[in-house]
């Protein structure tokens, strides 16, 4: 009989045995010797109080791949730290009066307690909080480098200004429109404000992206999105007869779609254009026009809905590629002075606001894109513009093309014809980082009325936030604060003001990466980037990650990184979410699992015994209560059984549902394991062996293919064959061709195959066999490849041309002995009773066929 693992003890015990070692400490390059560097992070979590599934299953991830790259000989960093500045412990500070700073450090500790408990590789001592003073103190000098360089500005832009509590607010503070504390209507500010200069890198950003093989195909198109590169063109229509004064050079419009400018049916300006301006002097229509779409809302939503109206000029031009046919010029209400040129060419085919304006003013509609598969002499547009892929057509030189094909073809012929120039656009802007709060990192510069903004000197860094703060008046406690911000000017020694803006709290976390690989020491810093794998939640998949690699590359051309690609993370991965059932009590409000209970086969209130709504399943969270306490798993289970659940049930990409009877299966499973070591320790010595029996095959195969689970994330296959192993080593206690010498070396191949996820539980194992190493410094078990090789096949058995089941034989069988065995099966003898067997084929290593009538 075999005794109970118990895993409070058990997981106590090594995760203190770890630390005495100092096992989990990186390794400095002068010690790693010839061992490759794998850094292996997750991304940092921010200091709410408690950790939750998502974590776990977060580090269970990162915390797989770092074990598993330490047993494959790697020297690996594994840091973690707090991601400390932000809103909530301002709310915090608001709400009970507990500073910030405080609130975020007495958090941190609790959340450090809780990580330790999961058995994870981390070293500690690289730890830091954002909110630290050496960490900001390293992003002031950072910034100021990056302002020396030109990626840092400054300039007027437009803020959420909430007019009752006087004070900027940030998007999450804006709620309906309305400031989430005065509930007063937000207006839009203008204030000056600090930019980085992240467009400079829009090109180098997006060819960037196709070197990131490793990183998720989603991802990879969303930050491509996001950066929104387009090819336009900006060129002249000259005017063909009648030119006003001071357009001799014609009317310059510009275009995203110049495939299609043999399709151009007119002209329109904007009411705003200085064209439209001068000829409304001499022009009672189109000065009557200007005065009515003045009145018209000016936001793009406005716009988009008000109806499609204009006035004929009588103005005409011709077309660049055909100058005999000429276009009249329109002034249009849906053209926009501030975009563009303010003048655009109307192509009502493709295009349905020029398609709405042309069927009201009876204009032509000449379709130049042919869709994929459309008759092109009967191919035409009614009311709905067509926006698709195709080829064009109608379109002289440019028919056949590709639409990009055609629109570099075009913009080639009007620079060659010097009438105009390609032109790239960006939906990225510059990134905003100023934010008017207190808990951040202060921006290190200082207003003089003298010489204007001046740089905190190196010396004087880190500017410190100031302790003694009051956030009893609305706004920024740091533009309230009696004295820290009056100092004097490092240059000229007058009076002065420190700026009062903090930095976005993305900033604190676009380089983190960077200083968990050093300190102080450059050099480290280089030998440990790129972050090999990054492991992280998908809603960072834009902003953080295009931040993170602006950053790298910003800190590349200022000489701080040795990064050549300027790409911090090589590999990432972006796991789904923990869900759970929901559940709602008798009066219709939502009960945390905890207090739900299932007697017979209801699901009751567990102190009331009243009956339960089950909802649907959704990502847990406070709202609905739908949460499980990674705390109390760990008290009931232990740590190892809820790294295990969380990795097993599905894909790591996609969601998993947490089960209490999925999480009692895993909490069983540790005990069937435990039994088979235990088995085994009791048994006494037992020695080596050379035999090679099915269960030493199987074991090699196995070792093999839960390393390539791994490798390829695919956690839930690995552990599947785990389970399959337990099995397989319980059944060959029974075996004839086994031994326990064959029983303890597959044991052992499996214990290390388990470390990375159940460390505990492995380590528990590994000694039980006699070890007196740490199993989680074990080398990943070579697998044989002589003796991965199946010695049986599994062929295939026909029927009159029927798959009706199948044999499982020596790859070396004879295929007289095939014959009968097939002939045997029962699933076959089905359907050859009553029946005359005809002819028997047997293909050696592929398949049985059987004809019979
Ligand atoms: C001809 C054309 C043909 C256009 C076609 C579209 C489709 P995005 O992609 O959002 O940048 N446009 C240019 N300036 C404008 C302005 N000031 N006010 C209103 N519309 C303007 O939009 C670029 C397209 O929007 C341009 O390409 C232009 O119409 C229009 F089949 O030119 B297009
Ligand atoms: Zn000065």
């Amino acid at each position: 009989m075999s005794s109970r693992y118990d895993p409070q003890a058990a997981e106590a015990k090594w995760r203190k045995a770890w630390k005495d070692a100092d096992l989990f400490r990186a390794k400095r390059p002068a010690e790693a010797g010839d061992r490759p560097k794998s850094y292996v992070l997750e991304m940092f979590p921010y200091p709410s109080g408690r950790i939750h599934m998502g974590h776990v299953r977060n580090y269970a991830m990162g915390d797989v791949v770092a074990r598993h790259k330490r047993a494959h000989g790697h020297n690996v960093l594994h840091p973690m730290g707090w991601d400390a500045f932000g809103l909530p412990a301002e709310n915090a500070a608001i709400e009970r009066g507990i500073h910030p700073g405080d609130w975020t450090y007495k958090n941190i500790d609790a959340m450090r307690a809780q990580l330790d408990k999961l058995g994870l590789t981390l070293d500690w001592s690289r730890e830091f909080a954002t909110c630290d003073e050496d960490y900001y103190g390293e992003q002031q000098r950072i910034f100021l480098k990056l302002l020396e360089a030109g990626l840092v500005y400054r300039k007027a832009s437009k803020v959420n200004w909430d007019p009752v509590d006087n004070t900027v607010l940030a998007n999450e503070q804006v709620i309906d429109g309305k400031g989430w504390r005065s509930g007063a209507p937000v207006e839009q500010r203008e204030l000056t404000q600090w930019f980085f200069k992240i467009t400079h890198y829009a090109d180098e950003l997006l060819d960037g992206i196709s070197t990131l093989k490793d990183w998720p195909e989603k991802v990879r198109t969303m930050q491509a999105n996001w950066i929104g590169r387009s090819e336009g063109l900006q060129m002249r229509f000259l005017f063909d007869g009648g030119m006003p004064d001071d357009f001799q050079q014609g009317i310059e419009i510009f275009t995203t779609r110049p495939d299609t400018l043999f399709g151009a049916s007119f002209i329109a300006l904007s009411p705003d254009h200085p064209l439209a301006l001068q000829l409304a002097d001499s022009n009672e229509a189109i000065e009557a026009f200007r005065k009515k779409t003045a009145q018209m809302g000016t936001s793009e939503e406005a716009i988009e809905k008000a109806e499609k109206v204009g006035v004929d000029t009588g103005l005409r031009v011709s077309h660049p590629f055909d100058p005999s046919i000429t276009l009249p010029v329109w002034v249009a209400n849906f053209v926009l002075m501030g975009y563009g040129t303010g003048a655009i060419f109307g192509c009502p085919a493709h295009d349905q606001r020029d398609l709405d304006f042309a069927r009201k003013y009876e204009l032509p509609v000449r379709p130049v894109v042919l869709p994929p598969d459309a008759d092109p002499a009967s191919f035409d547009v009614a009311d709905e513009a067509y926006l698709g892929p195709g080829t064009i057509f109608n379109s002289d030189f440019l028919d056949g093309m590709e639409i990009d094909t055609a629109k570099s073809e075009a913009i080639q012929r009007i620079e060659t014809m010097e009438r105009g120039q390609g032109t790239v656009n960006y939906r990225l802007r510059d990134w905003g980082v100023s934010r008017q709060r207190y808990w951040g990192c202060p921006i290190p510069v200082i207003h003089c009325d003298a010489c204007g903004v001046v740089s905190v000197p190196e010396a004087d860094l880190p500017v410190v936030l100031p302790k003694d703060v009051s956030f009893d008046k609305p706004g920024n406690p740091l533009a309230h604060h009696p004295s820290w911000k009056h100092v004097d000017c490092p240059k000229c020694g007058g009076k002065a003001e420190r700026e009062t803006d903090t930095l976005d709290t993305f900033v604190d976390s676009s380089w983190y990466y960077a200083r968990f690989a050093s300190t102080e020491d450059k050099e480290e810093r280089d030998y440990w980037l790129p972050v090999d794998q990054y492991v992280g939640g998908v809603e960072h998949a834009v902003l953080h990650l295009l931040y993170s690699r602006f950053i790298a590359r910003a800190l590349r051309d200022v000489g701080e990184l040795d990064l050549p690609s300027g790409e911090p993370f090589s590999g990432l991965f972006t796991q789904g979410m923990v869900t759970h059932e929901t559940y709602k009590g008798p009066d219709g409000k939502w009960v945390e699992p905890a207090a739900v209970e299932k007697r017979g086969d209801a699901l009751v209130l567990a102190d009331t015994g009243q009956p339960v709504t089950v909802g649907p399943i959704e990502k847990m969270s406070k709202s609905k209560k739908n949460v499980v306490d990674p705390d109390e798993i760990i008290q009931t289970f232990g740590a190892d059984t809820a790294r295990w659940f969380v990795l097993s049930d599905s894909p790591p990409e996609r969601d998993v549902e947490w089960t209490q009877s999925g999480a009692e299966g895993a909490g069983r499973f540790v005990q069937r394991v435990w039994a088979i070591f235990d088995d085994l320790q009791a048994a006494g010595a037992i020695g080596e062996t050379t035999n090679v029996t099915p269960l030493v095959k199987y074991s090699h195969r196995s070792a093999a293919a839960i390393d390539k689970a791994i490798l390829e994330f695919r956690f839930n296959a690995a552990i599947a064959a785990c389970h399959d192993w337990v099995n397989t080593l319980k059944k060959a206690e029974g075996a004839s061709d086994e031994t326990p010498e064959t029983r303890k070396q597959s044991a052992r191949m499996l214990a290390v195959c388990l470390t990375p996820f159940m460390p505990h539980l492995a380590e528990e194992c590994w000694r039980a066999l006699g070890e007196d190493s740490f199993v989680s410094d074990a080398p990943w078990p070579k697998s044989d490849p002589a003796l991965m090789e199946e010695s049986t096949v599994t062929l295939p058995i026909q029927v009159n041309g029927k798959r009706r089941g199948e044999i499982e034989v020596e790859k070396a069988a004879l295929p007289a002995d095939i014959e009968k065995i097939a002939l045997a099966n029962p699933d076959v003898a089905t359907f050859l009773d009553g029946k005359v067997i005809k002819k028997v084929i047997v293909v050696p290593g592929r398949i049985v066929n059987i004809v019979a009538a």
